[in-house]
């Protein structure tokens, strides 16, 4: 037999996955076949789909002052500025060797280290998408001159698997 793709393979499993349910629905067969049939499926989804966290800035503080991340789960972490002046999210280390995606409204600056920081206007936000990679407790602050703006991003393994 020849080796499947993996997308072959996956298809191959959803096959059998509802061949057993048109079994369990054909013969009846007592306990549900149904849940072991879903949670695969919900797995997958859970791996498409993105968690999203929002931090505000407010009153020149960031809330909440800390936010917990899981370790391999994409996340869309937003950073909305109620303020009605400039604010920027300086990260340390949490992004180094990590692909990221900025949108929103906000400047963000790149260097050859990679994503260094974005300023974000009043009323404006700063969405930011990765994978979190590395466990442990990212600080970050805003370094507009007179702003003692101090946050922390946590890293934790999944709780999920
Ligand atoms: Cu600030």
């Amino acid at each position: 037999m020849r080796a499947m793709s993996p997308w072959l393979s996956s298809v191959h499993s959803w096959w059998l996955a509802l061949v057993g349910a048109v079994l369990f629905i054909l013969t009846g067969e007592s306990r549900p076949v149904l849940g072991e049939i879903s949670s695969p499926t919900l797995t997958s989804v859970d791996q498409t789909q993105e968690e999203e966290i929002v931090v505000k800035i407010r009153l020149r503080q960031f809330e909440p002052p800390s936010v917990t991340l899981q370790r391999g789960r994409k996340i869309k972490l937003v950073f909305q500025n109620l303020d009605s002046e400039l604010h920027a999210f300086v990260p340390t280390n949490l992004f180094v060797g990590v692909n990221l995606n900025v949108s929103g409204n906000g400047a963000p600056e790149f260097t050859d280290k990679g994503f260094t920081r974005v300023i974000i206007p009043p009323d404006g936000r700063a969405e930011i998408r990765f994978v979190p990679e590395q466990l442990g407790t990212f600080q970050y602050l805003c370094d507009m001159p007179g702003h003692d703006m101090k946050g922390a991003i946590v890293v934790q393994e999944r709780s999920d698997r």
